[in-house]
């Protein structure tokens, strides 16, 4: 059986936010085109506490998009965004909300950053999800929204190194940077990592 992960389609990620993602919110029409193919669709959504290592605002002569280093890994200082319980924070009502199943918070660790919804980026905690979608019998992970080159690119490749068949949607995501993209999309064609596009899908399994 296959599920849809709806990575962080947050208003902070979308046009007007705080970490906006460029085109960010052409993923949405293109997210709820298939969302009835799916019996399974989770979300995840970044959670971040105030005080979270990765705002550039926590360190102070930081400023956001350096890049620099937390607890001992690599780490972009990002502008505030997500923070917990905040009008940013909330996925984007455009997505029919009833056709979410389960919604996975992450990021919540001040020490650590987390973009795969499968792992922190030590990956040293799991989230959990791995074990749900196997309980309910999920082969096949299929991935879309934001960022391209950031959570939903994590999500993928440890999707797949978890054993799932993935499926990476390229219409359904937009990147941070285009560059960082065409790598992700090296890294997961190398990897075995299906990239299609959801408005050319024939469904016929
Ligand atoms: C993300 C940067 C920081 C993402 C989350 O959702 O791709 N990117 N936090
Ligand atoms: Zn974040």
């Amino acid at each position: 059986m296959r599920a849809l992960l709806i990575v962080d389609v947050q208003y902070d990620f979308l046009p007007g936010g705080a970490l906006p993602v460029p085109e960010g919110h052409l993923v949405i029409p293109a997210i709820n085109s298939i969302l009835d193919r799916f019996p399974l669709v989770v979300a995840t959504q970044d959670w971040h506490p105030a005080n979270h290592g990765s705002f550039a605002s926590n360190h102070p002569g930081r400023s956001p998009f350096e890049t620099g280093e937390l607890n001992g890994l690599p780490q972009v200082f990002w502008p505030d965004h997500c923070v917990q319980g905040s009008q940013g924070a909330r996925i984007s009502e455009e997505i029919p909300q009833e056709r979410i199943q389960m919604i996975l918070r992450k990021g919540t660790d001040p020490t650590v950053d987390s973009y795969s919804a499968f792992f922190d980026n030590r990956r040293a905690r799991p989230t959990g999800l791995c074990g749900y979608l196997k309980e309910r019998g999920v082969r096949q992970v299929w991935i879309a929204g934001l960022a391209g080159d950031y959570c939903a690119y994590y999500s993928a490749v440890d999707a797949s190194d978890l054993g799932f068949q993935v499926v990476f949607l390229e219409d359904a995501t937009r990147p941070i940077s285009p560059q960082g993209f065409l790598k992700a999309k090296e890294d997961m064609a190398r990897r075995g990592i299906r990239i299609a596009n959801a408005g050319q899908l024939t469904w016929e399994e």
